[in-house]
């Protein structure tokens, strides 16, 4: 048992393994904090690195974001006790109409990998239940995915919505998702567009003007 080891099951996509090894160190004292940003973040940084690089591809990362996830699981109460300080909080959904959230899902696992806390409202989500979340839950980002040339306009409808409640400029507004460009992104007045998880957490960063 050993930090490395959490970071190598994570690369490597083992949840067990990465689930096990979490229980073992918290068990032998090593803290819930340390685990998180000197073994899982680095590993999930590293994967997203190798997939931008095109030496991992979506199912590997998939793979090695559930293996966050497990060690997450054991990780959270923890992290909830320690009361440790999250990067920013994001409320992330599919717009509605849209019910694709294979990509929307990878976008939100790399923000929790990166130390985001993420807010997930699922899939055909209404723009009013995105700004009535935001706002209740003090959010930094509202994460916008659509995969459907109809449903794009839901982005827009988005914005205007924050716009009404005086929160545009307050709460950033990132978008992404296939169809997705980032010529549409200034179009609809949205303040990023990543076209990727991994960028979605370099643009959530920047966005938050936290050093990459
Ligand atoms: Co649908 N579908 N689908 N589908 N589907 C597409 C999108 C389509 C391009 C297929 C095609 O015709 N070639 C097409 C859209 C055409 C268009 O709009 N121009 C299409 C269609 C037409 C439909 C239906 C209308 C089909 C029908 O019923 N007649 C229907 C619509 C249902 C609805 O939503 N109301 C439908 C249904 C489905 C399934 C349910 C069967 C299934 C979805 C299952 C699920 O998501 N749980 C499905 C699937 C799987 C696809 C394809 C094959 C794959 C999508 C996917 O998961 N890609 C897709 C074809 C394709 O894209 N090749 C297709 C993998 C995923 C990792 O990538 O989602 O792009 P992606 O996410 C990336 C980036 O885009 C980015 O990061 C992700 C990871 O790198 N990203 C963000 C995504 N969100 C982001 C948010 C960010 C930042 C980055 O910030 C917040």
């Amino acid at each position: 048992m050993s930090l490395e080891s959490i970071y190598d099951a994570v690369l490597n996509g083992d949840a067990k393994k990465a689930a096990a090894e979490t229980e073992a160190a918290l068990k032998a004292g090593i803290k819930a904090e340390d685990i998180l940003h000197k073994a899982c973040i680095p590993a999930m940084t590293e994967v997203g690195r190798l997939f931008e690089e095109g030496e991992k591809f979506v199912p590997e990362m998939l793979i090695s974001a559930r293996a966050m996830q497990a060690a997450m699981n054991i990780l959270r109460p923890e992290l909830v006790k320690a009361d440790v300080k999250t990067l920013g909080k994001v409320v992330i959904g599919t717009v509605q109409g849209d019910l694709h959230d294979i990509g929307k899902n990878l976008v939100k696992m790399m923000l929790e990998g990166a130390g985001f806390e993420v807010i997930d409202l699922g899939v055909d989500v209404s723009a009013q239940k995105f700004v009535d979340t935001a706002r209740e839950q003090n959010a930094d980002i509202i994460g916008l995915s659509a995969l459907l040339t109809t449903t794009m306009p839901g982005m827009k409808t988005t914005i205007e919505t924050l716009k009404e409640a005086g929160l545009h400029g307050k709460i950033k507004v990132m978008i992404g998702g296939a169809p997705i460009t980032q010529d549409y992104a200034d179009e609809i007045g949205a303040d990023g567009y990543a076209p990727d998880a991994s960028s979605a957490v370099r643009k959530a960063k920047q966005l938050l003007g936290i050093a990459a």
